[in-house]
């Protein structure tokens, strides 16, 4: 979440570390801070709010200097003021953290004890306080830190900056990720390759528990014993250009529209289209002997899970366990037999996903991941990495990363069924037929965009909203309604269809719109049952469906919004274009910041 940045340079660094700070501004923007150390001195700016706030300040009070340290922040541990903001100093040592120190109480009582004053509320203070105690006795920056590290619990990446040692930086990871950059004459950290690239692409990756001297001429990696070790340098191939809204308003709304695009993109690299078959990167292992599934992911990421439960349940006739990755470890799932566990996660970095990857690969378990940032964690951690090829998306809120997911998803499922022999040849023809329509359905679902934008300021009007959906539709309509809840503010949530008279149905009035999703097929009777129960309470419903589906429905809606006529199989693809667009105009309506609602970030790296 925090995005950290770090320059031991040979020319002037403030500006290129606020550059450095809007690539990572999606990994965090309720306060930002530079500091620099010129002449023995640090310079630091802080500022409340998004990035601009400080980058006006720097303006107002440039900043000198060729080494510096910056932030972005997510506020874990303290409100997100100036005060709590990074860099924090404390004597010769500042410092930004990406992370949590989870045992920093006993920390900072200790600290406290020993006469220390903390300036801020964060949970990072204590780090800086414990490096600039051992800086008292210590014979180099370097032997501080080593002390310090091992005390510490919890997740961090972490770049320290010394006032008498100016030529250096440190940087650790444990649980949160860090790269260093190369670059002629000068090196970086920063928490990711996509910060770094206008300032270089060769970069390495540290591993969990490596820390690292970042010089001008130089970099010295150590492991967690502080044995000297070295990580190779790859080239990021990450673009060095700032991601533009091209002609849209929002990066949300962009992202939306190059749903057809990235879906056609991701699907080319998973059918073989002479074959009418699917194909799966190369594997070393047999997914024939695959007798089970566990999905781990976070937010809409598991939805998509719980979508590939029907699938895979339906076409492999597997056994699926699908479970929010916050909850996975903790719950001390049980991974016998021949498990293939699959994350999702479109960053690659979300701690708690992650942390389940772990658990599953620690407990002998056969890891997949898919994924869309190639370098990130997680990528290179699993197994069999199922890269979607959404390109960078920057709106918080997920959408082209969420349908390339469900179509990497589906491509999955074909083939554990073709594998567990529950799939013929002529069967999967028909299946990669349906999957090569997608992009066009999407395009056409697309085109309702005008009426969306319409229907959306009534929408906009209710305090909360209700989605209803059967079968695959049911994950749905819990996407639909976080994507409500997150840029639109407005309470909503999503109900399987047939559990609304167990309870939710108390909540409908008139001022509670009912949108239902019912694509016409097997479950419509059923869903346009528990939408005319609503309705007969009074439920002013927008019913999301295809002309087969509105003419035996449609009339009875307050409003529809028509999709073509898909295989079910796709239908979540399409179904997903109207809900964004409806969060996304009603968001708009709402006047609320689409791209950075309040309170979230979009790559979440803390637990
Ligand atoms: N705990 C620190 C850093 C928070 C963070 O990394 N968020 O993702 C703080 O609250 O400042």
């Amino acid at each position: 979440m925090c995005g950290i940045i770090g320059i031991v340079g040979k020319d002037a660094v403030a500006q290129r570390l606020v550059d450095g700070l809007r690539r990572l501004e999606y990994r965090g923007y309720d306060s930002a801070g530079i500091c620099t150390v010129t002449n023995g001195q640090f310079g630091r700016r802080r500022a409340e709010g998004k990035l601009n706030n400080l980058a006006a300040k720097l303006a107002a009070e440039p900043l000198e200097g060729i080494v510096g340290i910056a932030h972005t922040r997510w506020a874990t541990h303290g409100a997100p003021t100036e005060d709590n903001a990074h860099p924090h100093i404390v004597g010769d040592v500042t410092i930004v953290h990406n992370g949590i120190i989870e045992n920093f109480k006993p920390l900072r009582d200790e600290l406290i004890a020993q006469g220390r004053t903390f300036l801020s509320e964060t949970d990072t203070e204590v780090v800086a306080h414990l490096v600039d105690r051992e800086m008292q006795t210590a014979a180099s920056p370097q032997e501080a830190v080593a002390a310090v590290l091992p005390r510490l619990h919890g997740a961090f990446a972490l770049a320290i900056m010394f006032r008498e040692h100016p030529d250096l930086i440190i940087g650790a990871r444990l649980g949160a990720p860090l790269t260093v950059g190369y670059g002629d004459g000068e090196n970086y950290l920063g928490s990711d390759a996509l910060a770094l690239a206008p300032l270089t692409q060769r970069i390495a990756y540290l591993e969990e528990g490596d820390w690292v001297v970042v010089g001008r001429d130089k970099v010295d990696i150590y492991d967690r014993t502080n044995t000297p070790v070295t990580r190779p340098i790859v080239v990021s191939g990450a673009s060095g250009a700032l991601i533009d809204k091209g002609n849209h308003r929002h990066f949300m709304q962009k992202e939306i529209y190059e749903q057809p695009v990235v879906v056609a993109d991701t699907l080319q690299s998973y059918i073989r289209p002479l074959e009418m078959q699917v194909a799966m990167p190369q594997m070393d292992f047999d997914l024939s002997e695959v007798e089970r599934v566990v999905i781990v992911a976070c937010g809409t990421a598991s939805y998509v899970g719980m979508i590939g439960k029907y699938w895979i349940e339906q076409m492999a006739r597997l056994p699926v366990d699908v479970d929010v990755a916050s909850e996975f470890r903790y719950r001390d799932p049980v991974l016998t037999g021949k498990v293939l566990g699959v994350v999702v996660s479109q960053s690659g970095e979300t701690a708690d996903t992650l942390a389940a990857l772990r658990h599953m690969k620690a407990n002998g378990v056969t890891t997949a991941g898919i994924i869309n940032v190639p370098t990130s964690s997680m990528a290179r951690e699993v197994d069999l990495l199922l890269p979607t090829h959404a390109g960078p998306e920057i709106g918080v809120a997920s959408t082209k990363a969420f349908t390339c997911q469900l179509a990497v998803m589906a491509a999955l499922s074909v083939n554990l069924a073709r594998a567990k022999g529950k799939m013929t040849a002529e069967q999967e023809r028909e299946i990669v037929g349906h999957l090569k329509e997608a992009p066009a359905a999407m395009n056409a679902a697309l085109s309702h965009d005008d009426e969306i934008q319409k229907m959306a300021h009534t929408i906009a009007e209710a305090r909360d909203v209700l989605y209803l959906g059967r079968g695959p539709d049911y994950p749905m309509a819990l996407e639909g309604a976080l994507k409500l809840k997150e840029i639109s503010y407005i309470h909503a949530e999503g109900y399987a269809s047939g559990e609304m008279k167990h309870g939710p149905i108390a909540l409908i009035d008139d001022k509670v719109p009912l949108i239902v999703l019912a694509p016409a097929g097997p479950l419509f009777d059923k869903t346009v049952s528990n939408m005319q129960e609503a309705m007969a309470r009074g439920a002013q419903v927008v019913l999301i469906s295809d002309a087969e589906g509105l003419a035996l429905a449609g009339s009875d809606a307050k409003a529809t919004i028509e999709m073509p006529a898909v295989h079910p199989l796709i239908a979540p693809l399409v179904y997903a274009v109207p809900i964004q667009l409806l969060a996304y105009h009603v968001a708009c309506a709402k006047g609320t910041d689409v791209d950075q609602p309040r309170n979230l970030a979009k790559s979440v790296t803390v637990e």
